[in-house]
């Protein structure tokens, strides 16, 4: 019977790691932002971190909260000046290295009867994002508004960015959105703007996330070799790779033809219980996470 098991290795991979680059979670006072227009005016009268049982700042409990802390605002608009709109400023956020960002954050509004779309020039109640990478040119990703120009109950995730709300409505349940972000510098600037027009609405906004995909090259697996063969099996081993969560074992019966997958591992090794006496296989490996 003659049993022939020849081995070859193949090359590296690219994989993506997702690694968080900033949070901003306002369990710490003016940690990695800061606040425009932002105070304590009455207690139906703010724009501030807060917390539920608040006794300065009324807005009674969201759940889902983050921790303990958020950003809350209430009756917004107009307590700096006429109109003036709450902002959060997230500067200098280095986001070198990475291809692709993406801003996760939790937000919830509390249901109120005053809630109109952004087409509603004095009642009109919105929080949105806009991203920048040199400060001139601003980007907005995010918005949140009423459904039509007259009072609704609730405000929804505007998915088009046409000022008004179509998508997820927003309640007193933190709920999360992620948005990607195209990478086109070093250094990424954030605002959210936030304004509502009546002693009803509440917003509240917690646990920023911005994380970014940064290119890895995992080396190749190296050393591939039989630790042991019958007529129907082959084990197969070889050396394990940093930052691997999972190996591709390819094979073919001829060297210059098609390989296919023929299986995975989470471990560095396998067996190939397909084979039979007097053939020849080939086989590579390669690195995933
Ligand atoms: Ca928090
Ligand atoms: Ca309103
Ligand atoms: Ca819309």
């Amino acid at each position: 019977m003659k049993r022939k098991i020849i081995l070859m290795i193949l090359t590296f991979s690219v994989q993506f790691f997702a690694q968080v680059i900033l949070t901003v979670d306002f369990e710490t006072a003016d940690q990695n932002y800061t606040l425009l227009n932002g105070g304590i005016f009455s207690t139906e009268d703010y724009f501030t971190r807060s917390y539920n049982g608040d006794a300065s700042a009324s807005h009674g409990s969201f759940s889902g909260v983050q921790g303990t802390y958020y950003l809350a605002g209430r009756d917004i608009h107009g307590q700096t000046g006429l109109y003036s709109t709450g902002k959060l400023n997230i500067d200098d956020i280095n986001v070198s290295g990475a291809d692709t960002v993406s801003v996760a954050f939790s937000i919830a509004a509390r249901a109120a009867s005053e809630y109109e779309s952004m087409s509603s020039n004095f009642g009109s109640d919105y929080i949105y994002g806009r991203y920048s990478f040199d400060g001139t040119v601003w980007t907005k990703f995010a918005q949140f508004t009423g459904n039509s120009s007259s009072n609704e109950g609730y405000i929804s995730e505007d998915t088009d960015l046409d000022s008004t709300g179509d998508g997820t409505v927003l309640d007193e349940t933190m709920k999360q959105f992620i948005y990607p972000i195209p990478v086109t510098g070093d250094t990424l600037m954030l605002r959210f703007a936030i304004y509502n027009s009546s002693s009803q609405e509440v917003f509240a906004l917690d646990n920023i996330i911005i994380s970014g995909y940064v290119p890895v090259s995992l080396t190749a697996p190296q050393n591939l070799m039989t630790v042991s063969v019958t007529s129907s099996q082959a084990g197969l081993e070889w050396d394990a790779v940093t930052g691997a969560a999972v190996y591709h074992i390819f094979r073919s019966v001829d060297p210059y033809g098609t390989f296919s997958e023929i299986g995975t591992s989470a471990t560095n090794s396998y067996t190939d219980t397909d084979v039979s006496a007097g053939n020849k296989y080939f086989y590579y490996v390669t690195a995933g996470n």
